[in-house]
């Protein structure tokens, strides 16, 4: 068993389809063992998405992100990173296989429904961005 993390985004949050998609994920075989309901705040989404600074989408990115709730998440499964990546999706909803979350729940490329971890390094650094301590099954 391993861990990844999921955020619901503000798009799906907003329209309603927060219970839908935490369905899928489950539905899909992964168990939720941390979740929460937050607002990010314009330095905390800079700092999560550091690794886009000067790309040309990275400020409406931001934007994007701090415009509603979000619903981090830790899932696991076995080898959950590369599964919930295959669940996601591609980025672009247009060009997502079918039965994706970003296929079935997301807008556009930009406010595209879901954020998934891309390897167990960034997994483990972003659980411990939105949990800390008694917030993570297991270790207290
Ligand atoms: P993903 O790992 O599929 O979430 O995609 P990336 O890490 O490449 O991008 C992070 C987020 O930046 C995407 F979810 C949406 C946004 N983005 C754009 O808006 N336009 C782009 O061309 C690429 C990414």
């Amino acid at each position: 068993m391993s861990r990844t993390l999921a955020i619901i985004k503000p798009d799906a949050v907003d329209a309603g389809k927060a219970g839908k998609i935490l369905a899928h994920l489950e539905n899909a075989g992964f168990s939720v063992t941390s979740l929460k309901l937050t607002v990010l705040g314009r330095a905390q989404a800079r700092a999560f998405y550091a690794v886009h600074e000067g790309r040309p989408f990275y400020d409406e990115l931001v934007e994007f992100m701090t415009s509603g709730p979000v619903i981090p998440m830790v899932l696991e499964a076995d080898d959950a990173v590369a599964k919930l990546r295959e669940e996601i999706g591609a980025t672009d909803p247009a060009e997502a296989a079918e039965g994706t979350v970003r296929k079935l729940f997301a807008e556009s490329k930009g406010k595209n429904a879901i954020h998934a971890s891309d390897s167990d390094e960034n997994a483990a650094n972003e659980i411990a961005f939105f949990f800390s301590g008694h917030e993570r099954l297991g270790v207290w």
